[in-house]
């Protein structure tokens, strides 16, 4: 089996290549990736030497050299995009670029090397934002609101003409939040654990009762390994932990966990349309895959802690841009190299 993931530096990619060849070290895993700020080999050092494990530098609007990377490959993961809300709402210009065109980039090069399944990596943010009641499932309509989600909407759709339209075998999940090691800390978790490391507050948006349903980044991909071997082409999975909480919650229960009291809390303005809440239920998964999540949030937020107090040097080089800078000086700003 040849496997194409994209985007295997970032935080789900790099988990999701480790934990497939772990269970399948006989496959061969070519990853393709940009190195944006997000993306980063440090997070697959412990892999890079794998001898069915590859590297190629590229960006998936690069569609002449993902043509020449694709031959003879059976299955794509298509991870590549840019993710954090917050930037797009500073400026929306990279996800349509890279979630939009970058996803219709990297489908025509499957289609066009008749790739035998191609699986879209979503989120739960497509179906927009609940109110007290209520779940996302697969038949939730469309609802995104910020430019992220309009820019994964979009790419979902994409993804759906081109099985209806030219057949493609593709499938697709739409995830709740991710967390656990080697995500970058930008992001809600991530943040707030290497804040208060450092001693400094955390900042909490408006007034901290948005909800988030939390799942670990290990049970996300194991299943989708079991979609790609086992779920249905044309089919979407929603995948979540059905662990829903407050990011006030989440706040008390770090500030807890590394003993620390709620006036290291710093209230701030709202993000701008701030999605209220999000819960998802992810029973066609269970019941179709036999899935099912095995990390409770308690032991995964813990484990999670303790994995950046003992990598400071990662997120703090992440932090700095060190590594770009490091990467830039070893590969220029050339697409193809392979390592
Ligand atoms: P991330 O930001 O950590 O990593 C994204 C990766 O994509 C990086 O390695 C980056 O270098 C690469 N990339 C970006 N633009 C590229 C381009 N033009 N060409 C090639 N590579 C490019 O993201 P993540 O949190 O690991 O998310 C991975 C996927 O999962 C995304 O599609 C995201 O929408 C989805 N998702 C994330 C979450 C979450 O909570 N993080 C939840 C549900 C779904
Ligand atoms: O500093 C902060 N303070 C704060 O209160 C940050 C960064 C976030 N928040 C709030 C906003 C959200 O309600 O915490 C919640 C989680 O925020 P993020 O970690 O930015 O995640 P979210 O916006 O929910 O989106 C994430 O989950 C779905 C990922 O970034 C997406 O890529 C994924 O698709």
């Amino acid at each position: 089996m040849k496997m194409l993931v994209t985007g295997g530096a970032g935080f789900i990619g790099s988990n999701f290549i480790r934990y497939i060849l772990t269970k399948y070290p006989s496959y061969a895993v070519i990853n393709y990736d940009k190195l944006t700020y997000a993306g980063n080999l440090e997070n697959l050092r412990d892999i890079e030497n794998h001898p069915n494990y590859s590297f190629v530098k590229g960006d998936i609007l690069n569609t002449e050299l993902l043509n020449h990377v694709m031959k003879g490959v059976d299955v794509v993961v298509h991870f590549a995009a840019e993710t954090h809300v917050d930037r797009s709402i500073m400026g929306a210009d990279a996800f349509v670029q890279t979630n939009v065109i970058g996803t219709f980039s990297v489908m025509e090069a499957a289609r066009q090397n008749n790739v035998k399944r191609f699986h879209h990596i979503s989120t739960d943010e497509v179906f927009g934002s609940l109110g007290a009641e209520g779940h996302f499932h697969e038949e939730t309509p469309y609802d995104p609101r910020s430019p992220y989600s309009a820019s994964k909407a979009a790419s979902d759709h994409l993804v759906r003409a081109y099985y209806h339209t030219h057949g493609l075998p593709i499938t697709i999940s739409n995830c709740a939040n991710n967390y656990g090691p080697n995500m970058f800390p930008e992001k809600l978790i991530p943040l707030f654990v290497t804040n208060l490391i450092e001693g400094k507050k955390v900042p909490l948006y408006g007034d901290g009762l948005n909800i988030r349903d939390w799942i670990h980044v290990e049970d996300h991909n194991r299943a989708v390994d079991m979609i790609i071997h086992a779920g249905k082409v044309g089919q979407t999975y929603c995948l979540g932990a059905m662990e829903e909480k407050t990011n006030r919650e989440i706040t008390d229960l770090i500030l807890q966990k590394m003993g620390f009291g709620e006036e290291m809390i710093e209230y701030v303005e709202d993000r701008k349309g701030h999605d209220r809440r999000y819960a998802i239920r992810p029973y066609k998964a269970m019941v179709e895959l036999g899935w099912k999540p095995q990390i409770t949030f308690d032991q995964g937020i813990e484990q999670t802690i303790n994995w950046y107090r003992d990598n400071p040097e990662w997120w703090k080089r992440v932090r700095s841009g060190e590594y770009q800078d490091y990467y830039k000086k070893q590969y220029g700003e050339k697409q193809g190299m392979t390592i």
